[in-house]
């Protein structure tokens, strides 16, 4: 073996063939412990795109890859446990096919609220790192909006990154859209961007470490496909009038989990439109940080910030410190939140009763076989 090597850390710590797929010790652990008890070879791989009964993954070559029997059962039980964009999974060769035989356990998930009454939540993407919610300067911004992507990044547990794009679309508005911008992303940073010409990309760049899993997040035209292009330094994704929706597009398969210059990795997500705010208030709550903060100070711990003695909030809205309309958004999306609580809580009881019926019937059938019946 030659010992010419131009990088002397890379010897002594030989890169693992999926760590410019975001490869870990995390997700290394997490494999070993599937991988030691299981009867068959089995290999960690790196989910790029979900499809119908199967899996676009990489190995870090671009495989297709079917589930297994125990993985499909699983999914048909329960969607959240599918194997998604971004998943890492353990895969076997069976045949001249690909078997996924586990979904290694998720540092995190982007969850869309199933909207639908009897809808399952939607796994978008696992392993997400970070996310980048674009919302161009041309166009508002929606205060609206931003709140609700912020709410749905933070639930995921995944660190929201704003980037105003389109910047020099708005003129002399711009500063105007930053700092309506600004108003509602508290503790988020905000980047002001212009892939047309080039505004404000060292920055991000500089913020995408190497490793790290981001997705994008914003409506369909607000400069995503475009950004993504002006920070590869290459086309990836393809822009414009294009739905946004499979059909529409035209970019293969392999260029759903693409790899940056610097090493991060952005994941190719359907777009979202319509985002509803999670029944786990927990992101909503950290999204509207600033308005938590006031409710602190009310004199009464169970202040409904409504015409109680002593509210802190309403008197910030008062004194213009606090803007009504962003009350007013925050008491909606509580109320939505405790809506599709409820409504998961409800799903949650049928799906325990029809599991509790399956295993007394299961568990009466087994009964009977043992007596010889
Ligand atoms: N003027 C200007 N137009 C942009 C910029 N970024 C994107 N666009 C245009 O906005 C439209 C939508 O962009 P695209 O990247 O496809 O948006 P996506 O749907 O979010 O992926 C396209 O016509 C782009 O050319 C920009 O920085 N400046
Ligand atoms: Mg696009
Ligand atoms: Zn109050």
């Amino acid at each position: 073996m030659s010992h010419h090597s131009t990088n002397p850390i890379s010897e002594e710590h030989p890169a693992h063939p999926l760590s410019a797929l975001g490869w870990n010790t995390r997700v290394e652990t997490a494999f070993d412990a599937v991988a030691h008890n299981a009867p068959h070879v089995l290999l960690p791989a790196r989910v790029s795109e979900a499809r119908r009964g199967a899996v676009g993954v990489r190995l870090p070559g671009h495989e297709t890859a079917a589930l297994s029997p125990e993985v499909r059962r699983a999914a048909e039980a329960d969607p959240f446990t599918a194997p998604t964009s971004g998943d890492w999974v353990a895969v076997r060769r069976s045949g001249d096919t690909w078997l996924v035989e586990a979904v290694l356990e998720r540092s995190g998930t982007l969850v869309r609220q199933g909207v639908a009454k009897d809808s399952h939540d939607q796994v978008l993407a696992a392993n997400v790192d970070a996310v980048l919610i674009c919302e161009a300067a041309d166009q508002g911004p929606n205060v609206g909006r931003l709140e609700r992507f912020l709410s749905l990044a933070w639930t995921s547990g995944a660190a929201p990154v704003v980037a105003v794009t389109k910047a020099e679309l708005a003129g002399d508005r711009l500063p105007e859209v930053v700092e309506l911008v600004e108003s509602v992303t508290t503790g988020v940073e905000v980047h002001t961007v212009s892939a047309h010409r080039g505004l404000g990309l060292d920055e991000l760049s500089a913020r995408l470490r190497p490793g790290a899993t981001w997705v994008l997040l914003g409506t369909s035209g607000a400069g995503k496909s475009s950004l993504l292009n002006a920070l590869a330094g290459r086309p990836v994704m393809e822009t414009g009038a294009i739905r946004d929706d499979r059909r529409g597009r035209h970019t293969t398969t392999h260029r759903q989990l693409i790899a940056m210059p610097g090493g991060a990795l952005f994941l190719d997500i359907p777009g979202v439109r319509r985002i509803d705010v999670p029944g786990d208030g927990s992101g909503l709550e950290r999204a509207f940080a600033d308005v938590n903060e006031l409710a602190e100070r009310c004199r009464f711990r169970d202040c409904s910030h409504g015409a109680e003695p002593g509210c802190a909030v309403r008197a910030a809205v008062d004194e213009g410190e606090l803007d009504s309309g962003r009350l007013e958004r925050w008491f909606r999306l509580r109320r939505e939140a405790g809506w599709n609580r409820s409504r998961g809580d409800a799903r949650l009881r049928a799906e325990r009763r029809r599991e509790w019926k399956r295993n007394t019937r299961e568990g009466r059938e087994a009964g009977r076989l043992k007596r010889g019946l």
